[in-house]
């Protein structure tokens, strides 16, 4: 028989066979964890049809796939082999995904465009919504394909995304779904429905199934489908993903289907499920459903399901063996693809002049040479978008009446008049969605550059921040990278600020790898930075002091557009030989002025140190300072405990012992949040005098 069902037999006797593959790759990596070959397992059990199905009307290495852990068929579908799912099942250092970084069912193939997976649930929608609306502007520019690196685009290209009906209880695939249907994004998004997350089941997780909770969505076309049904999904898919394809919008399919495993190895599923549940649903088993179809409609007959099940099984051990022979990683290159920082020289100052000059014509403060340093770099390069709330100017029906917005602190201004609505944008007021759109952006090799618009409420992004963007080249071993300038004004010292709009906190991102982090404290090196940051090809935090913004003290010629700083090199802001101060940010310019009312009143001369960027962070400097001045204070807006300080005190005493005179102190915020009261803010924040106490205490060791 060359058809059934309207599908060549050859087609649907191969899934079968992916599909047996499939399982057989569960129950052999099931085995060789109990003989501590593997570490982790989580199998794909009872997900093989819907997967099998829908892989047959996508194609690898043109649509994007951002599939959940359980899509071990899908992924089998779109052509990754046994081989390449066992290698990252024992660790080899050959794991085409992550090359032994991560754990089973991980998936990550950049060539099939199955983009490397994290594990915190829900996180990939947001992503996946980057990934679609990045593939909507490169199609339109192919130039930045050709001679940009970026991604090349199609016009009926679909991004597709799945998560369980446990992971829909994350906000993040609401946040997506905004998104989504509001920009009309050719995204299906596929729910397998096990009835459960671990133990939880569905009806702990929300008050209806998923497709009807979605309903309000407008634009979104939504499907309810028997996912143990090969040949329904398969009908129905095709024009779900024409309707895609054609720009409609975006789909969901919501697909009832089994989970006849437990959830992992760490899960025994007899503990909450009973022996006649469980028996029930291993009568649905969807291979099964599927071999039995085919012997009923004379496809295949028993036999030749039998022979092609232990067929599967024997590819499987051979699959295995070859996986178990492959390289082991090289502990020495744990530290590899952590970011890839470009190397450029030290500048050295501009030639334009180096300090505050305010009669200079072209003097601009740290907000001013932010918002000039963009414009220059959107001119100069199509593949950065600036976006979120409140970034842009105006409607486009009223822009040409009115001044704009242009950001809460209009260093976005007249982005959006001079380079339009595709490359300055507004976001729903939702930070997650922001940074994540800005990860799929940058794996399609754009240049994101979202807007977070008080660091105060940058937390909704820490999964995408934290999970997602910092952590994707390593974990797919350098495979993908998502470049991103994340702009944030952060820090206090506004009277009035109080703890919503005043808090530091760059600490908790230092310890973060994968991520490089700008704090200046001057127009100069404000540009420098920033255009470095647009070179980088690794997420970068550019943070953005609130209260330096229009402050005289950060005033500079605007340097020339060839001057680019590069992340790592401090500066030193005040020359002395008897303490040395380490600083970034607001307390730059307290510390200057700390030293100078020391100078004046004791004769104590300490030499300022502005580290600028805080991950990395200029070691040798300060060491080389500290060799001089054999006394260190470390100065910091953000609160003492654990604060960054904490991070340079303790390197200074392991790396400087002998050169020091006296211990290394701190100043930061105390451990509280900021008050609104103008004396209790200074009460919290350091002060000049409490720098120039320190500089006495230290200078007299
Ligand atoms: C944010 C987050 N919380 C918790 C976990 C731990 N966890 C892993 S899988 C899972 C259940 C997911 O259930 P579901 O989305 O229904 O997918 P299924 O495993 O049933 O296919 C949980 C709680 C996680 N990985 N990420
Ligand atoms: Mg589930």
């Amino acid at each position: 028989m060359s058809e059934f069902r309207g599908y060549p037999a050859d087609e649907l006797v191969d899934d079968l066979r992916l599909a047996l593959v499939s399982r057989a790759i569960d129950d052999r990596e099931i085995a060789m964890q109990k003989q501590s070959r593997v570490y982790f397992q989580i199998s794909g059990a009872g997900h093989e049809a819907v997967g099998l199905a829908l892989a047959r009307h996508l194609r690898a290495g043109y649509d994007w796939f951002f599939p959940y852990y359980r899509d071990q068929a899908l992924v089998l579908g779109l052509g990754v082999t046994p081989t390449e799912v066992l290698l990252q099942a024992v660790g080899s250092a050959a794991d085409p995904s992550s090359g032994g970084r991560q754990m089973p069912s991980h998936w990550g193939h950049a060539a099939r465009q199955i983009v490397t997976q994290s594990s915190p649930t829900g996180s990939q929608c947001i992503p996946a919504v980057g990934c679609a609306e990045a593939g909507r502007y490169l199609v339109r520019r192919p130039h930045l394909t050709a001679d940009r690196g970026a991604s090349a685009a199609h016009g009926d290209e679909l991004t597709y995304v799945s998560l369980g009906e446990g992971a829909c209880s994350e906000g993040e695939f609401w946040e997506s779904l905004n998104t989504a249907c509001n920009l009309h994004l050719p995204m299906l998004y596929v729910v397998p429905d096990n009835g459960f997350a671990i133990s939880v089941p569905v009806t702990d997780q929300a008050p209806a199934p998923v497709h009807e909770l979605v309903r309000g969505y407008r634009g979104l076309e939504v499907h309810h489908l028997d996912g143990t049904d090969y040949f329904g999904v398969r009908d129905a898919a095709a024009s779900i993903v024409a309707h895609i394809r054609a720009g409609v919008g975006p789909a969901l399919i919501h697909a009832d289907v089994v989970r006849p495993y437990s959830h992992s190895a760490a899960d025994t599923q007899s503990k909450y499920r009973s022996v006649e549940e469980l028996a029930e649903e291993a009568r649905h088993d969807p291979i099964d459903r599927f071999a039995r179809d085919l012997v009923e409609g004379g496809v295949l007959s028993e036999a030749e399901v039998g022979a092609l099940r232990d067929a599967a099984r024997q590819e499987v051990a051979d699959a295995a063996s070859a996986a178990l022979a492959a390289p082991r990683p090289d502990p020495a290159t744990i530290g590899d693809h952590l970011t890839a920082l470009p190397a450029l020289p030290d500048p050295g100052p501009p030639a334009v002049g180096t300090g505050a000059d305010d009669d200079d014509a072209d003097a601009v403060p740290l907000g001013e040479a932010i918002k000039r340093t963009l414009h220059e770099a959107m001119a100069a390069d199509e593949r950065i978008r600036v976006f979120g709330e409140d970034v842009a100017d105006a409607r486009e029906q009223v822009l040409a009446g009115v001044e704009g917005k242009g950001g809460v602190f209009g260093t976005t201004h007249g982005l959006q008049r001079a380079f339009g609505q595709a490359r300055c944008f507004n976001t729903p007021l939702s930070e997650a969605n922001i940074i994540g759109r800005a990860v799929g952006q940058g794996i399609r090799g754009l240049r994101p550059a979202p807007e977070i618009q008080f660091f105060d409420y940058i937390w909704p992004a820490m999964t995408q921040l934290r999970s997602e963007a910092a952590t994707i080249r390593w974990r797919s071993n350098g495979t993908f990278s998502c470049p991103m300038v994340v702009r944030i004004p952060i820090g206090g010292y506004l009277t009035g600020g109080s703890i919503w709009h005043s808090q530091c906190g760059e600490s908790i991102f230092a310890h973060i790898p994968g991520l490089s982090i700008a704090m200046p404290s001057r127009a100069r090196d404000a540009a420098g930075l920033l255009r470095y940051a647009f070179r980088c090809e690794d997420p970068v935090l550019f943070l953005e002091h609130k209260h330096l913004l229009r402050q005289p003290s950060t005033v500079d010629p605007f340097p020339p557009e060839d001057w680019v700083l590069p992340f790592g090199i401090g500066d030193i802001r005040r020359p002395g030989d008897d303490v040395t101060i380490v600083t970034w940010g607001a307390t730059v310019a307290r510390s200057v002025d700390a030293a100078e009312l020391v100078a004046e009143r004791e004769g104590i001369e300490a030499e300022v140190l502005d580290l600028r960027t805080i991950l990395p962070w200029d070691h040798d400097l300060v060491a080389a300072s500290a060799a001089r001045t054999s006394r260190v204070l470390v100065v910091h807006e953000d609160t003492l405990t654990a604060g960054f300080g904490a991070e340079v005190a303790a390197w200074v005493g392991e790396h400087c012992f002998a050169d020091l005179d006296a211990p290394v102190r701190r100043i930061g915020a105390a451990d509280t949040p900021v008050a609104y009261e103008p004396t209790l803010e200074r009460a919290i924040l350091p002060q000049v005098d409490d720098i120039a106490a320190a500089l006495t205490d230290l200078a007299g060791w």
